[in-house]
């Protein structure tokens, strides 16, 4: 694993972790921690006994969005391709399950890329909010398509236009976040949280997160033959073997990801 700056990444069993680390710029992105973590993922995906990554921040703060140090620099032309867009679709894309876990606050960038993942667990103190208009920019990284669809147009609308912060009862509500967990248990819940992934069949979860994930931008008969196709698949493989002859046996099943 090679070492990094802006992002410390560790493999715990199964678990991939992917800390932010720039705790004194509240977790911002700048160019080469996005590069980092691009790298980190790369890495993950790599791993066969990896099977679930989890991105957390540094200090009491989950991610303050983009550097905004780094805004004034940045030509039309870079704008035209951002790196952070880019960086989270192929985390969206990611094969593997990703979850987010927030702590603190989680604004512009931030939100989007917590919205790029499979799942967020987050604590009660934390902060939500897409202040980009604030600074003349909007929320450049899925803000206005993603998370359209994970919390709907009027409430992104809101949180663009009036620029003020949610927090983490009215995160939950929206159903922006899936778990919301006391400080003091944190590690502890997200161990228990991604364990139960863990314990499913990785081809059948790659192939559950396409198949939920392409339903929006697709016909409904579109979707239930891509249901069809995944699942005709994954009955040819040696995990469903497994997990059904498993149930069968009264035992826990063994998934080696084929
Ligand atoms: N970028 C850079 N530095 C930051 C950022 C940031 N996003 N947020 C905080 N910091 C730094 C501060 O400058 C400060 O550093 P220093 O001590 O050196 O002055 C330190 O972190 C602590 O910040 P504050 O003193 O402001 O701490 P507070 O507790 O008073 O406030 C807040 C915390 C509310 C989080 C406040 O810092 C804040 O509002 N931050 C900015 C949040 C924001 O506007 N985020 C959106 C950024 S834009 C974006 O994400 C998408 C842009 C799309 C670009 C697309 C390109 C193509």
């Amino acid at each position: 694993m090679g070492n990094f700056i802006n992002v410390n990444h560790y493999k715990e069993e199964s678990l991939y972790w992917i800390e932010l680390n720039r705790p004194d710029a509240y977790n911002a992105f700048c160019d080469e921690m996005m590069d980092e973590i691009k790298s980190a993922l790369t890495e993950a995906e790599g791993m066969k006994d990896v099977r679930v990554v989890i991105f957390s921040g540094k200090g009491k703060v989950f991610a303050s969005g983009a550097d905004i140090k780094e805004l004034n620099a940045m030509s039309p032309f870079e704008a035209l391709f951002p790196r952070m867009q880019s960086l989270y679709d192929f985390i969206y894309q990611f094969p593997k399950p990703t979850v987010a876990v927030i702590d603190g606050y989680c604004l512009g960038g931030g939100m989007e890329l917590a919205a790029a993942c499979d799942l967020r667990i987050a604590t009660g103190r934390s902060k939500f909010g897409l202040p980009e208009c604030k600074l003349g920019v909007i929320p450049g990284a899925g803000g206005t398509h993603r998370l359209v669809k994970l919390i709907g147009e009027a409430k992104v609308k809101e949180l663009v236009f009036l620029g003020d912060m949610m927090g983490c009862t009215e995160a939950k509500n929206i159903g922006f976040i899936n778990f919301v967990v006391e400080e003091n248990e944190l590690k502890e819940r997200i161990i228990d949280i991604a364990k139960k992934i863990t314990e499913k069949a990785p081809m059948a979860l790659r192939f559950a997160k396409q198949c939920i994930q392409k339903q929006a931008d697709i016909p409904q008969e579109v979707g239930m033959l891509l249901e069809n196709l995944s699942q005709a698949y994954l009955f040819s493989t040696k995990d469903k073997s497994e997990g059904v002859t498993a149930f069968i046996e009264k035992r826990k099943p063994f998934f080696i990801g084929e």
